[in-house]
């Protein structure tokens, strides 16, 4: 009896070991096509997290596990990565998380005969809440500007999932707490005062970007030489306010 105990408890340990090694494995890989950075959970935390169970009857593929949580960094001096335009994928930035979320799909199912299922971007479209499904997987925080405060980029990322028919290692826990002391300039920084009740609103942050919207830039089309690309700039004052990480 005993002996049987120790025997599920080693096959646990080496179970927990596997899925630590393979998640490291993705997450290398991720990193060596381009993300800034990576991170797995398991399905079963990230429908834990307030947006996902709140909304209830999500539709995750038959057979989905884990997430792989992909992040790119959007620096300040490349504000253009940000620039929405009529084209597909929308924003420079989207673009490339894209084509890395199908380059590491063709990765897994050939190299480790993974399925994977890529996320859309929007939730009503069968897309998952990104900025929690950062925090089951480890990357960050969610701030008081309401977006997710990584350690090592603060909030100036762009996020994007993966979902795959194995179990991963759920890489929630992270211990920051950017925070707890700042004097929240983000939240002086909305030019819409979303912040004003105490917490995010919504319908005043939509107001600014609709304004954006209403507003748009003419960039130059590099193949015609002309003014001819029209994008908008959605205002970040809340994520480029941020102190976290310069
Ligand atoms: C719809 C949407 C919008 C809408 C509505 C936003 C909203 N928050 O309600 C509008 C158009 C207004 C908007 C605005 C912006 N958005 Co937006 N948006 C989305 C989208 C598609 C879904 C988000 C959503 O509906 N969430 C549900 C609502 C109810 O949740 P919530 O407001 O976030 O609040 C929850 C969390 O804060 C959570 N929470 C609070 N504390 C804690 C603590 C823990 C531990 C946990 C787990 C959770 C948690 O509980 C709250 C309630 O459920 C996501 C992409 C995606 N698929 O996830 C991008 C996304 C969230 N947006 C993003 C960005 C950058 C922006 C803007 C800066 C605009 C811009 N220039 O892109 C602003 C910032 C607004 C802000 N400060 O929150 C990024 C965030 C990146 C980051 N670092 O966090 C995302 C992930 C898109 C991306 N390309 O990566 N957005």
């Amino acid at each position: 009896m005993i002996y049987g105990i120790h025997h599920i408890q080693g096959l646990d340990a080496m179970q927990r070991q596997d899925r630590e090694q393979l998640s490291d494995r993705i997450i290398r890989k991720a990193l060596s096509l381009g993300a800034s950075l990576a991170g797995t959970a398991a399905i079963r935390s990230i429908q834990c997290t307030p947006s996902h169970r709140s909304a209830g009857d999500l539709k995750w593929p038959e057979g989905a596990r884990s997430a792989v949580i992909l992040a790119l960094h959007h620096p300040r001096k490349e504000p253009s990565l940000d620039w929405w335009d009529q084209r597909a994928g929308k924003t420079p930035g989207n673009r490339k998380l894209t084509r890395i979320v199908g380059a590491l799909g063709e990765w897994l199912k050939g190299e480790l005969a993974i399925t994977a299922f890529a996320v859309p971007y929007w939730v009503e479209d069968g897309g998952i809440f990104l900025k929690e499904a950062g925090v089951s997987a480890g990357l960050g925080v969610i701030g008081r500007n309401n977006l997710l405060i990584t350690p090592r980029f603060g909030p100036r990322v762009r996020l994007r999932a993966l979902l795959v028919d194995i179990d991963l290692q759920d890489g929630g826990g992270l211990e920051f707490d950017p925070c707890g002391v700042c004097p929240a300039p983000c939240r002086q920084a909305c030019p819409e005062q979303a912040f004003g009740s105490g917490s995010y609103e919504r319908s005043r942050c939509r107001r600014q970007l609709e304004k954006d919207q209403r507003n748009p830039y003419r960039i130059l089309d590099i193949g015609s030489m002309t003014y001819s690309i029209e994008c908008i700039k959605y205002c970040r004052a809340c994520e480029l306010a941020c102190p976290v990480a310069g």
